[in-house]
């Protein structure tokens, strides 16, 4: 039964290869991408020597060309016909696997004068479902990445508690502990756009963005664990990073959502993501969601950080900085089409994207072509979760004339991301932080695509 499916597929595979349409529809992910990204890919590809493996062995020249591994996956050698010749054997790979050598998407830098104190994009139209591997989960860091020894590492909980307390990794790793998927959001995602269409493609626009399933203890066990006094309302939360970055949470979000995460995507989180401590407080500005954790300190009043009153306060059209907002509005984007994608012909295509919101659920999308005159219900492709992202798609028939392809988040509450014309009424354009308008990409008559204000 099982070898006929194997041959089975096997014939259809000689098929496709051999028609036209197909050939043409395969490599369709690779084409809509302009030459200017394929370049660069192929050159990062083909600047180490590569071990002498017969040219015939390979399936194509492409991949004969391949030289060195994409960050993330070991080359091995790639037979005509696998079913020809052994598969390598179990383990070779010291038993933590590596992703396939044909599969190169990475986090891309900014262009900040050093990398210590920067940010990384996901790359958002390379994601294939709803949780970002965590290799790929976007990076902010003030002061570089700590290498920390777990079993030199605590958490203190102090301040206005009856009892402060010291955790080990160990004696937290011991309490009963939760798992829920929420995005991180930078609140400077898309921060570009205000003023002009910056963002050449959605990797930069929206690319500090990463969803992933944490797990950890609730911050409610700490503050049981210690005691709360009567006026106890505010807590801060300190990383062991160069920065000793510094937030202050109001204690009842803590209280009711804040997770002392220790798990990411089923393992121990990653060195850039705060190992092996951080802090997730959902649906609030990324900021807040201190990484590599080690201390706690509960108070009465807010404790003026660098960070809410030099950082993360907003210029409003009277003048006056707003401060402490936390939540991230609703928000999406189309992922494909999206800028610096090049759609080879007029026909039939899926619009994918991605929406999230801070505050609540995502109720339904919606999806205009026109730039924003007519609006259809897209297809949510996954079960929509608080304080969580989703995937959303959409079929479009494109008749090769130019489109304005947009799409917009309904949150359970009823609230609907705004256009940018609305969100600038709402809070000028000196703002920096907080930039949940709709996002128009154009596709113009070659077929380009393009990032445009409507
Ligand atoms: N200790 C510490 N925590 C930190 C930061 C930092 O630099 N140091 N950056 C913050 C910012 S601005 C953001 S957006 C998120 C980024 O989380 P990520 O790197 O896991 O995506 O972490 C936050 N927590
Ligand atoms: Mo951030």
């Amino acid at each position: 039964m099982q070898e006929r499916a194997v041959a089975q597929r096997h014939d259809n595979g000689k098929q496709k290869s051999a028609s036209v349409e197909d050939s043409e529809i395969c490599p369709c992910q690779d084409g809509m991408h302009l030459d200017v990204d394929l370049s660069r890919r192929r050159m990062l590809m083909s600047t180490a020597a590569i071990a002498a493996v017969p040219a015939q062995l390979f399936a194509s020249s492409a991949i004969a060309e391949t030289k060195t591994a994409p960050p993330g996956a070991v080359l091995y050698d790639v037979p005509d016909d696998p079913t020809k010749v052994m598969g390598r054997a179990l383990l070779e790979d010291g038993g933590y696997g590596t992703r396939s050598q044909f599969e190169t998407a990475v986090r891309a830098r900014a262009d900040n004068p050093n990398d210590m104190t920067s940010w990384s994009y996901t790359p958002l139209a390379d994601m294939k479902g709803n949780l970002t591997p965590s290799g790929l989960h976007y990076e902010r860091h003030h002061g570089g990445i700590p290498a920390i020894d777990p079993a030199k590492h605590f958490l203190y909980v102090h301040g206005m508690v009856d009892e402060a307390k010291k955790f080990s990794i160990a004696d937290i790793l011991r309490l009963p502990s939760i798992t829920r998927r929420y995005f991180i959001e930078c609140s400077g995602n898309t921060y570009d756009e205000w003023a002009k269409p910056k963002g050449k493609n959605v990797q930069v626009t929206h690319g500090l963005l990463s969803t992933s399933e944490w797990t950890g203890v609730p911050f409610a066990t700490f503050a049981r664990h210690v005691g709360l006094k009567d006026d106890a309302s505010w807590v801060l939360g300190e990383g062991a990073d160069a920065a000793v970055m510094t937030r202050s949470i109001p204690l009842d979000k803590m209280l009711t959502d804040g997770l002392i995460a220790y798990g990411q995507n089923g393992e121990m989180i990653r060195p850039e993501q705060g190992y092996p401590l951080r802090l997730v407080v959902p649906g609030y500005e990324g900021n807040m969601m201190i990484k590599w954790l080690r201390r706690l300190q509960v108070s009465d009043r807010p404790f003026m950080t660098r960070e809410e009153t030099g950082r993360y306060t907003g210029l409003m059209p009277n003048g006056r900085a707003r401060q402490f907002y936390y939540s991230m509005d609703a928000k999406s984007v189309i992922t494909f089409p999206s800028g610096e994608m090049l759609l080879p012909k007029p026909g039939h295509y899926e619009i994918r994207g991605i929406a999230w919101s801070g505050r609540g659920r995502v109720q339904a999308v919606d999806i205009s072509m026109d730039g924003g005159k007519n609006w259809i219900p897209a297809r949510i492709d996954d079960t929509p979760e608080a304080m969580s992202s989703v995937r959303f798609s959409c079929p479009w028939f494109w008749d090769g004339k130019p489109a304005i392809l947009q799409s917009r988040c309904i949150e359970d509450s009823g609230y609907v991301q705004p256009t940018r014309t609305e969100l600038i009424r709402l809070r000028g354009d000196h703002f920096f932080y907080h930039y949940n308008a709709i996002q128009s990409w154009a596709v113009a008559a070659d077929g380009s695509v393009s990032n445009v204000h409507v």
